[in-house]
């Protein structure tokens, strides 16, 4: 398989067109940050540090469960897709991590692909064990659920994917799993909701007793979906209370399209953070009930509230013990994932800069004089900063494109992989 890249002369042309304007508008807003108390550089250093993984699924077209429409040149394997990854990671130079889905990802040799992800300036992030669908071949099915199904062989088998993915992710570099599960129930009355549970913390203890000592276990949450009547693992305080049972490698990762319409996912994240269970994200955005749209895309404010949360989280905890694993988790149906993923990374980006333009000083200052309209506004004003020119230097100064999107249309990329790459099937649908 080619090396495949974007060459650095297309990034170098892109970047010439722009820097002029870029060091005006950095120094400008340098000048407004000091007049606040905020140096502008120190904003940048700790942009430039935050990492957000980049789903495996997420680099192939997405669909719904009426329709996918694929696009030319789309990614059709784990090595394809992991060239799309490094497109976004060279570009975007946010992304330097790839958290893989199995079976869907699933290789002979692991070891050959986590060369194969170095090679690109890759690494591997959590694993993602998948007991939510049946593959083919497979002994039991997961119909009526895989961890917390009634009958035990189920139940084993959904531990021993697990088992095998904490086994993949070894060779591969990861360092935690990620563990969802679909089961729940679409009828009141077609399961006992406790004895549910109970086969969940007895299966999860499991998998749990196969980590290894540096390895976390993240549990999703999630409200509804493809259960609509009740999931085994609904909310944040189910999640909570299972990763306390487990012990302290376990954490809840928050998703942020999980929960009821309206909820205040800021104030899980806090409670999250303050117990030291918050485990990670998976960044995305919702308007109504869905879980797929592109970080930022709907309510960037409640991503800056998030932020916020996570900059007060650390402050308490100390950088050395707060560590969340940040990732996107989103799909695409109408945009070419490549554009959209690094959009979303710079919007995780973008909400972390303006958190830290926040002056905690006043902030705290205000709030503890009660008065709310000004602890508002110090809020307010970090939101309200145009962050563009540190998100922009920040992959300038990494060997980044300083516009992103520009320069991976510059580079004809995608259609380029569309001469080579397997032409995609039409009319497959469901959701990823
Ligand atoms: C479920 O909706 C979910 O958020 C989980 O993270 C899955 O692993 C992923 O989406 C699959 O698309
Ligand atoms: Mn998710």
């Amino acid at each position: 398989m080619e090396l495949a890249g974007i060459p650095p002369e297309v990034i170098d042309a892109e970047n010439k067109r722009r820097v002029e304007a870029l060091n005006d508008e950095y120094d400008s807003l340098g000048r407004a940050l000091h007049r606040r108390g905020r140096a502008i550089d120190a904003i940048k250093d700790k942009v430039k540090k935050l990492a957000v993984a980049i789903p495996t699924w997420g680099v192939g077209t997405g669909g719904t469960r009426f329709a996918r429409f694929p696009i030319p040149g789309e990614p059709s394997n784990i090595f394809e897709k992991i060239e799309d990854c490094a497109i976004i990671q060279t570009l975007g130079r946010n992304t330097p991590t790839v958290s893989p889905h199995f079976p869907w990802d699933e290789t002979p040799d692991p070891v050959e692909l986590r060369d194969f992800a170095v090679e690109h300036g890759l690494g591997f992030d959590a694993v993602n064990s998948n007991t939510f669908q049946d593959r083919a071949g497979q002994a039991r099915s997961y119909k009526y659920g895989s961890l917390t199904h009634a009958d035990e062989a189920v139940r084993d088998q959904a531990i021993a994917h697990n088992i095998s993915c904490i086994e993949t992710g070894k060779k591969l570099g990861s360092k935690a799993i990620t563990v969802w599960i679909a089961d729940g129930t679409n009828f009141p009355g077609q399961s006992d909701m406790t004895g549910a549970l109970d086969r969940y913390l007895d299966s999860t203890a499991d998998i749990y007793a196969a980590l290894p000592a540096d390895w976390r276990l993240f549990i999703e949450h999630k409200l509804y979906e493809p259960a609509f009547y009740s999931t085994v693992i609904s909310d944040w305080g189910t999640s909570v209370l299972c990763a306390q049972q487990l012990g302290p490698k376990a954490q809840c990762l928050v998703d942020l399209g999980h929960h009821a319409p309206s909820v205040n996912i800021e104030q899980i994240v806090a409670r999250l953070a303050r117990f030291g269970k918050l485990g990670g994200f998976h960044f995305n955005d919702s308007k109504y009930g869905d879980d797929d749209l592109d970080t930022g895309s709907i309510n960037p404010h409640q991503l800056f509230l998030v932020f916020n949360e996570l900059i007060e989280a650390e402050k308490r905890a100390g950088a050395d013990g707060f560590h969340p694993a940040y990732m996107l988790d989103q799909s695409h149906n109408v945009t070419d994932p490549i554009e959209s993923l690094m959009n979303s990374a710079a919007a995780v980006a973008a909400a972390y800069a303006r958190a830290l333009c926040v002056d905690r000083n006043a902030l705290a200052d205000h709030q503890s004089k009660n008065d709310v309209i000004m602890a508002f506004n110090a809020l307010r004003r970090g939101y309200d900063t145009d962050v563009l020119p540190i998100l922009a230097m920040a992959r300038y100064e990494a060997g980044g494109a300083i516009d992103p999107i520009a320069t991976y249309r510059a580079s004809g990329w995608r259609a380029r992989k569309a001469q080579t790459r397997k032409v995609p099937e039409i009319a497959s649908a469901g959701i990823v």
